[in-house]
């Protein structure tokens, strides 16, 4: 195993109020699914579902986060961030979706709240992480405007108990996944395979996050309110003119197509006209409703896409290919921190957000226990601080990046892969749920302390 040498870097080469964070999401760590009055959600539903999940696992206890939060925030603590990102299970709150209100789920937001502030650490919550409740899913789930509704309300129920305390809120994580994922691949909860389901779930989910954002300012005192989106730069596979179109098409699909209507600009009309019949049904004002300002844009860095034309086979005419020979984590996704200079600076240059959050960056490796309890995860450590460096430098470009939250505080179920996948700084023995900070969380944290090598 070869790793690329580590950047030269500090902490102080970023500013004192930079957020340093970590993200989880509440199916992928709390565990819980059935007790104290939770109820079912769709990822419930979907890995009960043979066939849908890799190790045919599923969320029912995770990490065990619903009673081991307390330890998860020590360590948080420990690794020196300053800021941790969370999610709320809809389900958990409402079970139901609407109406009755789950008050044991509410306090354990209370309590995990607290636990953050208690030890010096900025809640960043996260109101849609993908766990829709089930019961919502059987009256047409994000395919019905009513599921918009459904979510102001919902977020007028936690904004109203945690609004006191928490004052940085994100709608929706990545609505690409939640959306197309989940409604045109098939391969996330609820499992729909149509892309017009696709992009129906999609502007529904874009409206319920400009619909959120006025009932979050009526019930927080100085929200800051945003969403979060996966971003990919975009590279052609060859210089042919064929491919280099490709790139605008599939950059239409995968980034305009978000970015756009958030910034006022409604769909970009070249995808519109390419998804031709499979595109969403708007009423009027839904677009004056997505363009609501928001205080920050979120963005999630993982990988840039490199396509090539492929006209015909697909609406929008590209095909995603791999290129040999580039440095790549366990997952296949290619590694390249300078691509999230390329896209922050892109993101800028086209659309000036006030403020940008990277609020999920990360990498998954084939960690290994030695016997001794050690997780030497070096090239997750070398991956941390490539990306870091990226961000470094992304701001000395005059990118207004305010803060990075690496992705992920713990090992945890990563989806459709199951556990097979470990993003953690922190490794989960999922056996024992024993806990142990790897050598890349050692490395955050000494950077985040300004100690040693990472001073
Ligand atoms: O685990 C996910 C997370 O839930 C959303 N963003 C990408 C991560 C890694 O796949």
């Amino acid at each position: 195993m070869s790793t690329k040498p580590m950047p030269s870097l500090a902490r102080s080469d970023f500013p004192a109020d930079f957020r340093w964070g970590c993200s989880t999401s509440s199916y992928q760590i709390e565990g819980a699914a059935r007790l104290d009055g939770k109820g079912e959600s769709i990822w419930d539903r979907f890995c009960a579902t043979p066939g849908r999940i890799r190790d045919a696992s599923h969320g029912d206890v995770a990490c065990d986060h619903y009673h081991r939060w307390p330890e998860d925030l020590d360590l948080a603590r420990a690794l020196g961030v300053n800021a941790y990102r969370f999610s709320v299970a809809w389900p958990r709150v409402l079970p139901q979706g609407r109406g009755g209100v789950n008050e044991r789920g509410l306090d354990f937001y209370e309590r995990l709240v607290d636990g953050c502030l208690a030890r010096g650490l900025e809640p960043w919550l996260t109101l849609y992480h993908w766990d829709l409740p089930q019961a919502l899913q059987e009256q047409g789930g994000w395919l019905s405007r009513d599921t918009v509704d459904a979510f102001a309300e919902y977020t007028e129920l936690v904004a109203r108990r945690l609004g006191d305390r928490v004052k940085h809120w994100i709608t929706h994580n990545e609505p690409w996944c939640s959306a197309l994922m989940g409604h045109h691949d098939g391969v996330h909860a609820p499992g729909l395979k149509s892309l017009a389901a696709g992009l129906q779930a999609c502007h529904h989910i874009l409206l319920s996050h400009g619909r959120a954002l006025p009932v979050l300012r009526s019930h927080v005192k100085d929200a800051r309110a945003g969403i979060t989106l996966s971003l990919h730069p975009i590279r052609a596979a060859s210089d042919s003119d064929a491919d280099q179109a490709a790139v605008r098409r599939h950059d239409g699909s995968r980034n305009r197509w978000f970015l756009d209507p958030l910034h006022g600009r409604g769909y970009p009309a070249d995808t519109w006209a390419l998804y031709g019949a499979h595109a969403p049904r708007m009423h009027d004002g839904d677009l004056a409703e997505i363009a609501r300002p928001c205080d920050f844009l979120g963005i999630n860095y993982y990988f840039p896409e490199v396509v090539a034309d492929a006209t015909g086979a697909n609406p929008i005419g590209t095909r995603v290919v791999e290129p040999e020979g580039v440095e790549r984590t366990a997952f296949g996704w290619q590694v390249d921190p300078q691509g999230m200079v390329e896209l922050l600076q892109r993101v800028q240059r086209d659309y000036a957000p006030a403020e940008v959050y990277l609020t999920e960056n990360g990498s998954t490796y084939e960690d290994e226990l030695l016997p001794d309890g050690r997780i030497e995860d070096l090239q997750r450590r070398s991956y941390l601080a490539r990306h870091l460096a990226a961000a470094r430098d992304a701001r000395a470009q005059g990118v207004p990046l305010r803060g990075y939250f690496a992705w992920s505080l713990l090992d945890n179920f990563e989806w459709a892969e199951g556990y097979t996948r470990r993003f953690g700084l922190v490794h989960v023995d999922y056996a024992t749920q024993q806990r142990r900070i790897k050598a890349s969380g050692r490395w955050y944290s000494d950077f985040l302390h300004g100690r040693g090598d990472a001073a």
